[in-house]
């Protein structure tokens, strides 16, 4: 895959506009019926390149078993109920994987069976200690951003040539939802995010929840909600590439997947990608082994494979997610490394805030006003 950066006319706006491949095969949701000698793996749709399964299967002998899903709360219902069947899992790292270690959930990681561990980036685990001491469970995968996926022609045909792409506005202003409707406008179906995007537009720390920060975020929502056309984690990555919907709240390299499939058609649509310049969240996904797994060995096998710097390089290099492997910098194609949507420069980074764990009460106060707005009451 390669990645196009363009730099809006906005300082703190980043454009990804990409060509290359496309979607991931498995199903999502699928059981996981464990098998000694398998292994079983639950990651994220869209998340790694066409190649790295079969390569580990190749050069292993060990048979994957791959399911996908686009919600952390499904991952952890199926962890939290117990006996998964999963050897391997990708949760968010903050509250979800902090959380699950502070249930056991998850086993201690065999540190000798990750010989590639040191190509981390070391500042990026101290971040991560809070969430697990000492590194002992949870090796960082990708990280990203959530902001907006724009069709710039589309956009631009509704709010006028010179429309500043570079806003939650484009979101929250009533005015401009009402004008993208027609053309699609989705959100992500992840309260977390969804909490944040709408705290930031109103200048507020997303993390906050001592406030009325349940009544701005309802009335945020409120005033743009008859314009939503849908709310969904995956869905709105086919639907920019063929241009059924014109604004998406969405996951960084999921925008440039779109932006790359839109490519890939010939569909002629400019799919572009932006971090509002009012801020948005940075969060990092990561790989863990739970407690139940039958193949744990296999599963280090795994991690580590991933901890290759040209398996992962690989990998961001069709995801456009950036990695925390310092040592695969050297793999990942120069586009994609100067790439704002991706790597972030300096001054977009000091606007991205870190979710943080909320009180259990404020966290199941967020859960419930989410389904209250997505529902329009
Ligand atoms: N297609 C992969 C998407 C990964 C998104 N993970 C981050 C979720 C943070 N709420």
């Amino acid at each position: 895959m390669r990645i196009r950066a363009l730099v809006l006319s906005c300082a703190a706006a980043f454009v990804l506009a990409a060509c290359g491949p496309s979607s991931q095969p498995p199903s999502e949701g699928g059981t996981a019926p464990a098998s000694p000698g398998r292994l079983h793996i639950y990651n994220w749709s869209d998340y790694v390149a066409e190649d790295t399964i079969a390569n580990f299967e190749a050069r292993t002998g060990i048979r994957v078993v791959y399911d996908v899903y686009s919600e952390n709360e499904v991952l952890e219902a199926k962890l939290q109920a117990g006996n998964s069947g999963y050897d391997l899992v990708f949760p968010s790292l903050r509250p979800f994987a902090q959380r699950q270690v502070l249930q056991g959930i998850y086993a201690p990681l065999d540190r000798a069976s990750l010989p590639n561990f040191g190509n981390l980036d070391t500042v990026l685990l101290e971040g991560m200690r809070d969430a697990d001491p000492d590194n002992a469970h949870l090796v960082p995968y990708m990280w990203g951003t959530t902001g907006l996926g724009i069709n710039v022609g589309k956009v631009r045909e509704a709010l006028g040539e010179d429309v500043a792409l570079d806003s939650w506005s484009l979101l929250f202003d009533p005015a401009n939802a009402e004008r993208l409707a027609a053309c699609g406008i989705s959100v992500l179906d992840d309260e977390q995010e969804a909490f944040a995007a709408a705290l930031i537009w109103l200048g507020r720390d997303p993390n906050r929840t001592d406030g009325d920060e349940l009544e701005a975020v309802q009335a945020a929502y409120g005033a743009v909600r008859p314009h939503i056309r849908s709310f969904n984690n995956s869905q709105y990555i086919n639907e920019l590439a063929t241009g059924e919907t014109c604004l998406a709240m969405g996951y960084s390299g999921d925008v440039a997947q779109a932006a790359a499939r839109a490519e890939e058609a010939g569909t002629g649509l400019e799919i572009a990608y932006i971090i509002p310049k009012e801020g948005a969240i940075r969060w990092i996904d990561v790989m863990a082994i739970p407690s139940d797994a039958r193949n744990k060995e296999a599963a280090h096998a795994f991690i580590n494979y991933l901890l290759e710097p040209e398996v992962i390089a690989a990998v961001t290099n069709y995801v456009a997610y950036a990695n925390p492997n310092l040592a695969s910098k050297a793999f990942v194609e120069a586009e994609i490394l100067e790439d704002g949507g991706v790597y972030p420069p300096d001054e977009v980074l000091a606007k991205l805030v870190d979710p943080q764990k909320l009180p259990d009460a404020a966290q199941q106060a967020r859960v419930r006003a989410w389904t209250r707005i997505k529902s329009g009451r």
